[in-house]
């Protein structure tokens, strides 16, 4: 207690005498989560997990997006409206990071969640496996069920390519999020509907830790963000939609994706790689962002001070506000 008292009376004494560290520690963080992957956690806080997404599955939505029922609905219908503004530009990753960080907080505050937001390091699913069936994520009891049942004729939700190697395509059959059906998608439209997943090979193939290291080994963020995100941009599937073809179904739909509680932990992962590679450089690396404002043109590159847009589900953000981790409002780390 008093050396609590004798530090924070020498913090603002700092503070006060120089402008950078008062900065500093005005942004220090109180509490900082670490967020872990999702076989390393306790049965019991996995089930604290599953239990809090299922709060939100079950409490109404302060949204106004046509079709919302629940606060998980919320956040699917945020990123159905904002598509083509948060994909393919240089807000993708840190819309995302920010989408999540307000997520995780709904979890915490609203449905009495303790945990941080975990996320699912599919490398080590994939490099040994063509297909994620056996990972633990997808676990009846212990994670998110597993795949959808098999529909004949399936042609899965990729424009025009077939997809070689998927099974399922159908309504997901176990695991606590087989009974809630959802709202939004899929695509733009809202229609009751299951969720459903498609587990192909071939996405599989497209995140192993060969194409992690090789996303992490790009020297620039305008690099790294595109051999992050994947097509159309580049002419094959990188990690981002690797991974969601991976899971596919709902999880592959570019609009309604949200809808599978699986995208949460996809993407922390996609957020913790650009973590990574910020930390092999954090003096470069803090400030480095790149990526067009819009995908209309004129082709400009977005700023640190670009606007984060949540609707009612948090305030506008610049992107500099959560390029560190380690400080307000941010306060997470990776394990
Ligand atoms: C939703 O719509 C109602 C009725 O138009 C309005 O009163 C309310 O402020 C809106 N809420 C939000 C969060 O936009
Ligand atoms: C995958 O297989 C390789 C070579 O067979 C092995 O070295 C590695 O430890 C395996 N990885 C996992 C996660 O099991
Ligand atoms: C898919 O193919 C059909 C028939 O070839 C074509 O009419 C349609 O525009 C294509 N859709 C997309 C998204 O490419
Ligand atoms: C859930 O959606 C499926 C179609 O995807 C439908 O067959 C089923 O009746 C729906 N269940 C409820 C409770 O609405
Ligand atoms: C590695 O990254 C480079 C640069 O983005 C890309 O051209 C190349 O295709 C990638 N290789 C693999 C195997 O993904
Ligand atoms: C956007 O930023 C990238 C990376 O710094 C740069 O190569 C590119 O020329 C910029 N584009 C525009 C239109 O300013
Ligand atoms: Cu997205």
């Amino acid at each position: 207690m008093l050396s609590c008292l004798l530090l924070a009376s020498l913090s603002i004494y700092v503070a006060l005498a120089t402008p950078d560290v008062a900065k500093d520690s005005s942004n220090r963080c109180r509490k900082v989560l670490v967020r872990k992957e999702w076989r390393t956690l306790s049965a019991q806080n996995k089930a604290r997990y599953i239990g809090a997404v299922k709060c939100l599955q079950a409490l109404p939505a302060r949204t106004n997006f046509t079709g919302v029922r629940t606060r998980f609905d919320d956040f699917q219908a945020l990123h159905v409206s904002l598509v083509p503004e948060i994909h393919l530009v240089g807000q993708f990753l840190p819309w995302h990071r920010r989408m999540l960080h307000v997520y995780e907080k709904a979890l915490r505050e609203e449905c009495g969640y303790t945990g941080a937001q975990p996320y699912w390091d599919w490398t080590r699913d994939a490099d040994n496996a063509t297909s994620v069936a056996d990972s633990p994520i997808f676990d009846p009891v212990f994670g998110f069920g597993g795949n959808g049942i098999d529909v004949p004729g399936y042609a899965g939700l990729f424009g025009n390519l077939s997809i070689p190697g998927w099974t399922g395509g159908g309504c997901i059959t176990d695991g606590p999020f087989a009974s809630y059906n959802l709202s939004i998608g899929p695509g733009t439209l809202v229609t009751n509907h299951c969720l459903t997943r498609a587990f192909s090979k071939l996405g599989v193939a497209f995140v192993r830790s060969a194409q992690v290291a090789n996303t992490t080994k790009q020297p620039s963020f305008e690099l790294f963000r595109i051999e992050l995100e994947g097509m159309p941009v580049t002419p094959y599937l990188k990690i981002h939609d690797g991974g969601h073809l991976a899971v596919g179904g709902e999880m592959n739909d570019e609009w309604s994706s949200p809808g599978d509680p699986v995208f949460y932990l996809h993407h922390s992962n996609l957020d913790r790689i650009w973590w990574e590679w910020q930390s092999m450089d954090l003096k470069a690396r803090l400030r480095d962002i790149s990526g067009r404002k819009s995908i209309n043109p004129p082709v400009v590159n977005v700023t640190l001070d670009f606007k984060l847009k949540m609707d009612v589900l948090a305030d506008v953000m610049p992107i500099r506000d959560v390029m560190d981790l380690r400080g307000r409002p941010m306060c997470y780390t990776y394990a």
